[in-house]
């Protein structure tokens, strides 16, 4: 699972980059440099640990997110064609975190003269409609010029498909929120739309404004009346301060803040369930481990984020939801309470699954 960090320049990327990570990047105009930071996170699960104290013998493995944190954007480089390596960075990702601005910081003009997040947030969404409509006229204008010479079914429903999308785009629509079903999902998945991939947009505010985070989401999901974009407000500086306390001096810092937890754990929350995503559990004498997939895959599928063979030879996935578990304490304890299941190939993983892949290969 990767995850791209993108926005406007200046926004605060890097700061939230470093929050997530625990990394040291440099902020500010030193910053911008064209490279990228990639990083690899442990998602924190409570339900990991209390799996662990079952078989406290064995080693504990938490799933894992990659965080890319990118070059900005600039105003009008969606329009003109992103530099192919920034696109190709960003389309290769399975999912968007969009940074804006709202935090006034002097030392840190604007190059639009003032700090205004919800126009921000248009700016990049129209760059990202504007790369995702030249991929879909480019595309139309090749199929149209083949199907003109030969009879071909396959293109001209691609080609009803591509029109629906442009139509989408020119009404300035995220691809998103168009509600293609799983056969048209299918077909556009190679083009890597931007406005196809889950979003998350990180209001980044100042400290000051940290009593009005509701306010300020509410504000925003109020004006972008849409079920696919989730919004969180978060100071990038604080939770990059935070992240780079230990423990005790974390806690001492939250509670000045008035705060429960740090802001950047209520995201990776959020973004579990905005991305589509769902954690299930491998369980073993030498290993307990939490695994990250999408919604709606099989148990086939899943098995093969552990292994392709995994998948290949699939042959049943022993199942018991991570509760029950937790009351009978062990895998044979629940066989003989009957809360061991037997699930075949197309079986729906569910969240908080524990399961035993039974393969050959
Ligand atoms: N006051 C305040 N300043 C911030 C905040 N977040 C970032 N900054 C400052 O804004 C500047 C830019 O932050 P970066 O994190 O480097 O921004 P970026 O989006 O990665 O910038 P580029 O990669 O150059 O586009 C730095 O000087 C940060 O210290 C914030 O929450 N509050
Ligand atoms: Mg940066």
């Amino acid at each position: 699972m990767q995850i791209g960090i993108v926005g406007l320049p200046l926004s605060g990327k890097t700061t939230l980059f470093n929050a997530l990570t625990g990394k040291q990047e440099a902020t500010g105009y030193s910053s911008g440099a064209r490279e990228k930071h990639v990083a690899v996170v442990k998602v924190p699960d409570a339900r990991l640990d209390n799996l662990h104290t079952l078989v406290p013998e064995a080693r504990k493995v938490q799933t894992t997110i990659e965080y890319i944190d990118l070059a900005g954007v600039e105003k009008g480089s969606g329009q003109s064609g992103f530099d192919s390596q920034f696109l190709g960075d960003l389309r290769t990702t399975d999912a968007l975190l969009v940074v804006v601005r709202a935090f006034e910081n002097e030392a840190v003009p604007h190059s639009d003269g003032s700090v205004d997040a919800q126009r921000d947030y248009e700016t990049i969404a129209y760059e990202f409609l504007l790369s995702d409509l030249a991929i879909v006229e480019n595309r139309i204008e090749r199929i149209q010029a083949r199907v003109k010479k030969f009879k071909d079914e396959a293109l001209e429903k691609e080609l009803a498909l591509l029109k629906k999308c442009h139509g989408y785009l020119e009404a300035e629509k995220n691809l998103r929120d168009a509600g293609f079903d799983e056969e048209e999902l299918k077909a556009l998945r190679g083009f890597q739309f931007l406005t196809l991939k889950p979003m998350l947009v990180v209001v980044n505010i100042s400290e000051s404004d940290l009593p009005r985070t509701a306010e300020i989401e509410a504000a925003f999901r109020e004006k972008f009346d849409t079920p696919t974009t989730g919004f969180i407000a978060l100071s990038a500086d604080i939770e990059m301060e935070i992240s780079q306390l230990d423990g005790d001096d974390a806690a001492l810092f939250l509670e000045d803040l008035g705060i429960s937890e740090p802001a950047i754990t209520r995201m990776i929350r959020s973004s579990y369930a905005l991305l589509g995503l769902l954690t299930f559990f491998t369980f073993g004498e030498n290993e307990v481990r939490s695994w990250t997939i999408s919604k709606g895959m099989t148990a086939r599928q899943a098995a093969g984020e552990i292994h392709s063979d995994m998948e290949r030879g699939f042959i049943r996935a022993e199942t018991v939801a991570y509760d029950d578990l937790m009351q009978h304490k062990s895998l044979s304890a629940c066989r003989d309470a009957g809360v061991l299941r037997l699930e075949g190939k197309e079986y729906i993983v569910k969240d908080g699954d524990v399961i035993t892949f039974r393969f050959n290969v």
